[in-house]
């Protein structure tokens, strides 16, 4: 089954394709589909109404079944920011480093026991023909006070997940496939096909 993958990160993508490589989807990126230049405008305020808004839109530009990862990163100490706008929380058109500055800068007075976060993602499925659905997956850690690893990509050097004891960006990629927000999402979203597949 062809599939396009409505996103324009790389980071995402690349795990998209790790994590379904064992699913018997043939995924299609949005250069392959000839969208290398979309830019979709998220206008919604919650991850899901976000990941909806860029499958649909992608479903009906390519007439192919289209899924779509939002996600973010949720602090407890910032009252769930950045949430929806992790991806543009320094401004418009930054980079990660930047993101991560910003963090970082806010968090300064945030002693250990009030550094808990949370990772968020939702996938949204959509059907050329109208049909879709949405599923999520979290991950629980903390942020550190400092930048490490190279790994990964977007918050990756500053967030620990519970019961690690290195950031996203320090260990290997096969770990975080298996244990981030978007692995266990990929996982939901494997078992609702496979439901509705018989
Ligand atoms: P697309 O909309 O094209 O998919 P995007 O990067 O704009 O790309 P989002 O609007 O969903 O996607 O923003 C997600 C942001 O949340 C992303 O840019 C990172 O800053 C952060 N994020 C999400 N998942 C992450 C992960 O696994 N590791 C680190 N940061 C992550």
């Amino acid at each position: 089954m062809e599939v396009v993958v409505a996103t324009q990160n790389k980071g995402k993508l690349a795990e998209f394709s790790r994590i379904l490589e064992d699913f018997n989807f043939q995924l299609i990126s949005m250069s392959e589909a000839g969208l290398a230049n979309l830019e979709i405008e998220e206008t919604g305020s919650s991850f899901e109404e976000n990941a909806l808004i860029k499958a649909r839109e992608v479903a009906r530009l390519t007439g192919k079944i289209a899924i779509a990862d939002d996600s973010g990163l949720m602090v407890d100490f910032l009252g769930g920011q950045p949430g929806v706008f992790s991806a543009r929380f320094a401004g418009e058109d930054v980079t990660d480093e930047d993101n991560n500055k910003k963090l970082l800068e806010l968090m300064s007075e945030a002693e250990e026991e009030d550094r808990s976060a949370k990772f968020v993602s939702v996938i949204a499925v959509v059907y050329p023909g109208g049909e879709e659905f949405t599923v999520k997956g979290t991950c629980k850690g903390k942020i550190l006070r400092s930048p490490q690893g190279e790994g990964g990509f977007g918050y990756d050097p500053l967030f620990i997940a519970s019961g690690q004891s290195q950031t996203f960006a320090q260990i290997k990629p096969e770990l975080k496939n298996k244990i981030s927000h978007r692995a266990k999402a990929l996982d939901n979203m494997k078992k609702e096909f496979r439901k509705r597949l018989g």
